[in-house]
């Protein structure tokens, strides 16, 4: 156990991938949990499989951080037991297609920036002042190698993962003088349904991005998360960049035949 016992750990995007393996590293370790994302039926069913086996309270809750309204109301409505979030961490996000910008859609550029963006402030914004007034609270948000490195055809994802990474110190400046935390982990090449959602379901588009190269596992990247939440309160761990053994850069991968 990693001293997780009582608090509130508040996930999004806890349905699928990092979600969902930061979700049960932390029933693991006795935190109780707020799950978000669209799909409720797989939140639903994640909080039985995780009640049953750490014995641990969830809370699933329905919930599109694009939808501003909906995500503050969403907040303020959660059952008083459920309203000191002691940690928040902002996965929710994706990519959609990988094009250059004179062939990209602005469909995809919405989604994007309306989830990876604007989706973490309203989340964020949601719940930080009760961090504030309490003088407590981390908020870990999960940006990309993409917030460093700007790769072809990336463009617009890369452009929210930036804009993550300078969210998360934007914040970090505003709290500095609380004992608030503020972190990032930054992954390179995992495999979870991103790409599968980046090429809207063919799977064998997605496949390709990870062969020939052992890439993460959503639980490498649960395991971060765990490290950095439970650092005694004098360390914050800023950013954290982490990549499969044979990625040096967005770019540079070394695969196998
Ligand atoms: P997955 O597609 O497996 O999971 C994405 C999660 O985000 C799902 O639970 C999905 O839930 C949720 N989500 C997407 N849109 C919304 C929305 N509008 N409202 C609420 N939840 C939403 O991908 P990953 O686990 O890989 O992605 C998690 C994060 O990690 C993302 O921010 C991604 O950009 C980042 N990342 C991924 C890397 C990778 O290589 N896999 C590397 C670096 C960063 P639902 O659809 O049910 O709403
Ligand atoms: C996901 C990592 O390099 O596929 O953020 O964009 S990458």
């Amino acid at each position: 156990m990693k001293g997780f016992n009582n608090k509130i750990v508040f996930i999004t995007g806890a349905s699928s991938g990092f979600g969902k393996a930061i979700a049960e590293q932390f029933a693991k370790n006795g935190a109780n949990l707020i799950i978000a994302a669209r799909r409720y039926e797989r939140l639903k069913e994640l909080s039985v499989i995780l009640k049953k086996k750490y014995k641990t309270e969830i809370y699933p809750l329905k919930l599109d951080v694009r939808k501003k309204s909906d995500v503050f109301k969403a907040v303020k409505a959660l059952p008083v037991k459920w309203q000191k979030i002691d940690i928040l961490i902002n996965n929710a996000g994706l990519s959609r297609g990988l094009d250059t910008l004179h062939e990209g859609s602005t469909k995809d550029w919405d989604e994007m920036i309306d989830t990876n963006v604007k989706g973490l402030l309203y989340v964020t914004k949601a719940v930080l002042p009760q961090m504030v007034k309490r003088n407590s609270g981390h908020i870990i948000n999960i940006g990309s190698i993409a917030g460093h490195e700007v790769y072809p055809k990336g463009n617009v994802y890369c452009a929210t993962k930036h804009a993550v990474d300078a969210i998360t110190k934007g914040i970090r400046i505003d709290v500095v003088n609380t004992d608030i935390r503020v972190s990032t982990i930054d992954p390179g090449l995992a495999e979870t349904e991103f790409s599968i959602i980046r090429f809207r379901g063919n799977v064998n588009k997605a496949k390709a991005v990870y062969t020939g190269i052992e890439v993460l596992r959503a639980e490498d990247i649960a395991d971060a998360v765990i490290y950095t939440a439970s650092r005694p309160l004098r360390v914050n761990i800023a950013e954290m960049i982490i990549m499969p053994n044979k990625q040096a850069s967005s770019t540079i991968v070394h695969r196998k035949n």
